[in-house]
């Protein structure tokens, strides 16, 4: 049995439109694998199509320290719900990745105690906590220690056992495994979903796994079209986008996401999204017209056909500084008084509130 070398399937010359095909027996790539290491052209998507509790019941067998790869930006999304089961009498280091999306004034100090504060909410204990950033482009560079730090933790942490990399998909974990490899063999993509099969890759005294990302139904990456995650996915540092709101206001960003917040007095909301979304800011008196009119125009990109098939969650004066978190694409951070504030999303995608981690 041949394994391809960037996915982890088992390679066939037979089905061209199922899992695996390459025309050539001989290749180390799968059809699949080679289109998206030279085109960046997804054939087949598996977004929606691995089963978490799958990926999970392989992990659960496997006497390895594990290194659970979470991504800083999209960090709630990676929180699923009754994770803190299936890592049961396991040894976690923890490798959140993308710091390199948040600005660079945050502190890391912060990033760790944000952290922390999290698991705790979530009841997940963890070994180590290594913060990443960087890892696709600039993995070597002299002032980036990631790679070393993630080496250093695996050789404390480890006494005598493999290695597996877990986490949801898109968190970067077959780039950051490429990272301590020091070669490019496993494929990376921003396509959720690009390593389909556990990857066994020796290393000098361990097995290192690789293996597929757990899809979670209520992000937006996975629903959102293929043609779209561009957009939505930041490549680069995050330019929060700063509002001083007073009265009635709606800000909108794309035709993704709609915030409205009422009565309010100098209230400050900065938006933490990918720099491609447009965001757009009006009355909110004018609120619904503005979408009826202007959906899948200059309110774009849209994940819903008509703003009435969106959901909204209804909320009040936060007690402190509080983020405002969109599964799958980023966050508002809003202090100040307001009297009440909703948010409309596709009715799919889970919105958390939490105390701003910046
Ligand atoms: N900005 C930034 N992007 C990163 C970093 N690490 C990974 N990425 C990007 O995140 C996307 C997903 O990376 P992958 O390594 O394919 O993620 P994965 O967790 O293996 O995904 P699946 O195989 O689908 O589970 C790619 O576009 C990477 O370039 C990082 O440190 N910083
Ligand atoms: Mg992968």
């Amino acid at each position: 049995m041949k394994i391809c070398k960037g996915c982890g399937i088992q390679l066939q010359d037979v089905e061209k439109k199922e899992l695996g095909y390459t025309p050539k027996m001989e290749s180390d790539y799968c059809q699949r694998c080679f289109r998206i290491r030279n085109y960046n052209d997804v054939v087949i998507s598996m977004k929606q199509g691995i089963s978490s509790n799958e990926v999970f019941a392989k992990i659960e067998k496997l006497p390895a320290l594990i290194l659970w790869v979470v991504d800083l930006f999209d960090f709630e999304a990676h929180m699923m719900k009754g994770i803190h089961r299936h890592f049961l009498h396991k040894d976690i280091v923890l490798v959140a990745t993308k710091r390199d999306l948040l600005p660079d004034t945050l502190q890391d100090t912060k990033i760790a105690n944000f952290i922390m504060e999290r698991l705790k909410v979530f009841g997940i204990q963890i070994k180590g906590l290594v913060i990443c950033g960087d890892l696709a482009k600039h993995a070597y560079d002299d002032h980036n220690h990631s790679v070393e730090e993630v080496l250093k933790a695996i050789a404390f942490h480890r006494q005598g056992r493999d290695v597996a990399i877990v986490g949801m998909a898109n968190a970067g974990k077959s780039t950051l495994l490429n990272a301590l490899l020091g070669k490019k063999d496993l494929t990376t993509s921003y396509y959720p979903g690009t390593t389909l099969e556990v990857n066994k890759i020796q290393m000098e005294d361990y097995l290192l796994y690789d293996t597929p990302g757990i899809t979670r139904y209520d992000s937006l990456l996975t629903f959102i079209e293929d043609s779209k995650l561009k957009v939505v996915i930041p490549l680069h540092q995050i330019k929060p986008k700063v509002y001083q709101l007073r009265r009635n206001q709606t800000l909108s960003v794309g035709g993704l996401i709609r915030l409205d917040l009422i009565g309010c007095e100098k209230v400050s909301c900065v938006g933490y999204f990918s720099n491609q979304l447009p965001f757009h800011r009006s009355k909110q008196e004018q609120g619904d017209a503005l979408w009826k009119q202007h959906m899948h125009g200059m309110l774009s990109p849209c994940m819903d056909d008509k703003f009435e098939d969106m959901k909204s969650y209804t909320f009040h004066q936060f007690q402190e500084k509080t983020d405002i978190v969109i599964h799958g694409v980023g966050w508002f951070t809003i202090s100040g008084k307001f009297d009440q504030g909703k948010i409309y999303v596709n009715n799919k995608i889970s919105v958390t509130f939490r105390k701003a981690m910046i």
